[in-house]
This record gives structure tokens, sequence and C-alpha cells, in this order.
């Protein structure tokens, strides 16, 4: 670790981890939002069913995996249990955005439907009258493999949590949670919270740890090797924290987080790699210059400078990160401003919306924060999750 001159002192630590832990006590969502979420889960299961005949719906994203904030909205994703041959066996995730879209739109009980049909992931929006926002995406494996890999995650060690909800609290606040508009997903930030937890010895990395002979398993979805060791009440045989990670309060690992994105690592050179349990280069994965991607996937951003979330009333963005075009422009590049490699996907930046303009904002914000942090304890949280006009 780098020497820290600014490192504040274990007493401003300790108010910070009090405050912190407050805020996440009150932003736990409550059993009443819950109940509103399973019904919601069950009719959309009875519509998917109506409109596909056999349908699963699973939560996935922060409704599945423990991560969710009060009012958070929620993910969820159809599989057709169809039969092989048959006609659902071909239903493309175009057409599932606009059959399920024009069935929610016959009920009066949805409202704000939006079918994104062009975006990296299609999915619909949209907003139940009994106040839940959804997203409904499709047959996406990968992100219900995702999703209980950053639930194995939190399962570790309470600390995830906490730090996971301040991080998402403060880049809600501070209006750079928003992959439409440059800035990053929830699920992005997750990632750059394990990175740094792994970094400090607070978490393994779940991906590299093999029970038996040795060698990492491969369990395929999607083309891509979805396998980590899950058995999280077994983990201490195989793995365990540094003396010195249990140590760490959860101010000193938020501190730490902000620290590290604010003046340690090298945007220029580096990719943020879970799935490694470090850093890769950019260069290494070929990741230097932004690529120009095939039509079929072209996205058109809104324009760059603006941060501020969409006027719309659905502000969480799941699986699409990007805007459908606006226009039909042939290409667009696939930015390696700031790289986050997804654990699964790997070819896959989560940090691609990031743009040059954004990026300057983010790192403003990572430097706001540890400065914040580094001078007093008390009301620091508060001035931390400060909203931005
Ligand atoms: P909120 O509580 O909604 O803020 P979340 O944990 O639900 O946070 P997101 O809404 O950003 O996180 O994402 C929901 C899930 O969608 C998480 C992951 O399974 C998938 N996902 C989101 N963005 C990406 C991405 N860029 N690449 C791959 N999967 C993604
Ligand atoms: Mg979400």
């Amino acid at each position: 670790r780098k020497y820290d001159p600014y490192r504040p002192s274990t007493n401003v630590f300790d108010l910070i981890t009090r405050d912190a832990k407050a805020l996440c006590q009150e932003l736990m969502p409550n059993p009443e939002e819950e109940t509103r979420k399973l019904a919601l889960l069950e009719r959309l299961s009875d519509i998917a069913t109506e409109v596909f005949g056999e349908a699963e719906v699973l939560p996935f994203g922060s409704s599945g995996n423990g991560l969710a904030l009060a009012n958070a909205d929620m993910d969820v994703c159809v599989f057709l249990n169809s039969k092989e041959g048959s006609a659902e066996e071909q239903v493309s995730p175009v057409e599932f955005v606009e059959r399920i879209g024009d069935r929610l739109e016959k009920d009066n009980e949805f409202e704000n439907i939006l079918q994104l049909k062009r975006a990296r992931v299609p999915i619909v929006k949209l907003n139940h009258v009994n106040g839940i926002a959804c997203d409904i995406g499709y047959q996406n494996d990968l992100a219900i493999w995702n999703t209980r890999l950053l639930r194995a995650y939190c399962r570790i060690d309470t600390r995830v949590r906490d730090v996971v909800v301040i991080i998402k609290t403060w880049a809600k606040r501070r209006k750079i949670n928003n992959p439409y508009a440059g800035s990053l997903s929830s699920y992005a930030y997750v990632l750059l919270v394990i990175h740094v937890l792994q970094r400090r010895g607070v978490l393994p990395n779940l991906q590299s740890i093999v029970v038996g002979n040795g060698k990492i398993p491969y369990w395929d979805c999607q083309g891509f090797n979805r396998y980590f060791f899950e058995d999280i009440p077994n983990l201490a045989r195989y793995w365990q924290p540094t003396p010195e990670a249990m140590k760490q309060s959860v101010g000193e690992l938020l501190y730490e987080f902000f620290r590290y994105f604010a003046s340690e690592f090298r945007y220029t050179t580096h990719v943020v790699s879970i799935r490694s349990g470090g850093l890769l280069t950019k260069e290494a994965k070929e990741w230097s210059k932004d690529h120009t991607q095939p039509q079929q996937q072209q996205h058109q951003r809104q324009q760059p400078q603006t941060l501020q979330p969409q006027t719309s009333t659905v502000d969480s963005p799941a699986l699409t990160d990007e805007q459908p075009a606006a226009d039909s422009k042939p290409v667009v590049k696939n930015r390696y401003l700031f790289c986050i490699e997804d654990p699964f996907e790997l070819d896959h930046n989560v940090g691609r919306p990031v743009d040059r303009y954004s990026l300057f904002t983010i790192r403003g914000e990572f430097m706001r924060a540890a400065k914040i942090l580094s001078r007093n304890g008390e009301g620091a949280i508060s001035r931390l999750c400060y909203e931005r006009e």
C-alpha cells in the first residue's frame, strides 16, 4: 500500500463507521416493499405464461443479491421453457420485448412502458401502480450468474454490504449512477468495491478457489465460464482474510475505496478484474483502442456532457447500458476509458458508457469523497452523500 499522508486517525474512522452503519440501516428496504415486489413478480410470471406458454420469471440484480436499497427498482428476467422445435423456441429478444410490451400495455396496472429493443440487451421498462419500477429482460443466464456471484461475495463478510450500500447511495446522490448518461451502473460500482476489498485481503477471488485437484473447472454459460466457489459456509477451509483485513472498519474501507480510485488506480493503463483478483493491463486485453462495433450492436449516446438522470421515472438501467439509437448511424465506438472487466463476459467492459467528460466528473467525485473522509469524521457521511443538484 502506498504511503498516504492524508490518512485519518482511528477515531475519525470510528465516527465514519458509526454513521455509515446508521445510514445503511435507514436505507434497508422494509418488508412491506418486499411483499409488493413479490406480488409484482407473480403477476409478471402469470403474464409471461399467458403470452409465451411455459415461462419462468426470476429476479436478479439488487432484488436477487441482497444489495437493494429502499425503493430500488426490480430487475427480472424471463426464461421460456419451450419445447424443442416449438414456435416459442424461436422468440428473439426483440420479438420478446415487443410481445410482452404490447401485452403489458393492455393492463392499466402498468405505466410508462418502454420497449428498449436496440439496447445492448433488449428490455422492457415499466412502473407498476404499486410503486415498483421494473426492468424485464429475456433469457439472460449470465445476469443470473453474476447476481449469484455478487451475492456470494456479500455473504462472506457483513462489511461488504455496508460498503456497497454507501457507495451506491453516494453514486446516486452525486448523479454518477446513470450509464445512459455516461456514468456507471450500480453493477459496475459493486465490481469496483469487490476489487478494492480483494486488494485489501478482505475478500478472496471466488473464481480461482477450487475444490479438489487444483484445476479451475469450465462450466459453460452462453460461451463463458460461469464457475466460481459458491459454498460460502465452507470457505474458511480454502481461504482466510489477513489479520489486518479483519480489523479494518467500514469507515476505513470506504476511505480506502475512494482514495484508491482518486489517486492510485491508473486509468490510462489498468483494467479492474475481479475474475483475476487484481489488475490487468489494457494492452494485454487489447482494450487500448476504442473499437468500432458491428451494426446490430450500435448505440447512440445522449449528449456526453450531461450526467443528470433522464426525466424518465425509471432511473435504474439494469441490463442495458446505453440508450437505444436515436438515428441510424452505421457504427459507434466501444469506449475503454474506464476499464472494468465483467467477471464472466470477459470481452465486455462494464465501464463502456464512460466517455472523457464523464470520466472527469467521476474522478472528481472520487477525489471529493476521499477529501471529505480524510478530514473530519463527524458529519462526513452526510456530506459525502449530499444530493447534487
Ligand atoms: P440498483 O439497486 O438497481 O441501483 P442493481 O444491483 O440492481 O442496482 P443494476 O440495476 O445496475 O444493479 O444492474 C442489475 C443487474 O443487471 C446486475 C447485473 O446482473 C446486470 N447488469 C447491469 N449492468 C450490466 C453490465 N454492464 N454488464 C453485465 N451485466 C449487467
Ligand atoms: Mg437494479
